[in-house]
């Protein structure tokens, strides 16, 4: 509730800085599970496996429980953490990351990473669903990035 109430007054006196600027400002309410920085891999030519990154910050009073991600232009979504072991890199499938109230995980190149299965055709943004344990589901618009 504190946190809350200060995102509020914080949005409350932005709004009042942009009035004085006489820009308008949506001043929209903060989203419960906040997802940047969403992008995925273009393909590379004859593949159809890529991988995903984005960035998820849990804006709610509890633990999130990321499980698992769909999207209806791939065939399957896993969540991968690269690693290195005898100077060789692998990668291996993570069933669930939690995510604190308040904090944030990032899903990047050499990290955490959605592996995405079977992808025909390249949707720009391409769409994909996050899944949580307590059956919320986010969807977030991910890019194109170039590889
Ligand atoms: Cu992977």
């Amino acid at each position: 509730m504190f946190s809350y109430m200060t995102r509020k007054t914080v949005c409350l006196l932005s709004l009042a800085c942009f009035a004085l600027l006489g820009l308008l400002s949506a001043c929209s309410a903060p989203k419960e599970v906040e997802i940047s920085e969403a992008k995925v891999r273009a393909l590379l030519p004859g593949r159809d496996t890529t991988a995903g990154y984005f960035e998820l910050r849990n804006h709610t009073a509890a633990t999130l429980t990321l499980v698992g991600a769909t999207s209806p232009a791939a065939r399957a979504i896993e969540m991968h953490r690269t690693y290195i072991k005898d100077d060789r890199v692998g990668m291996q499938r993570i069933p669930e990351v939690t995510i604190a109230p308040g904090e944030s995980v990032a899903f990047e190149r050499g990290g955490l990473h959605l592996m995405i299965f079977g992808v025909n055709e390249f949707p720009e943004p391409f769409p994909i669903t996050l899944r949580f344990a307590d059956d919320r589901q986010v969807e977030a618009a991910f890019s194109k990035l170039a590889n």
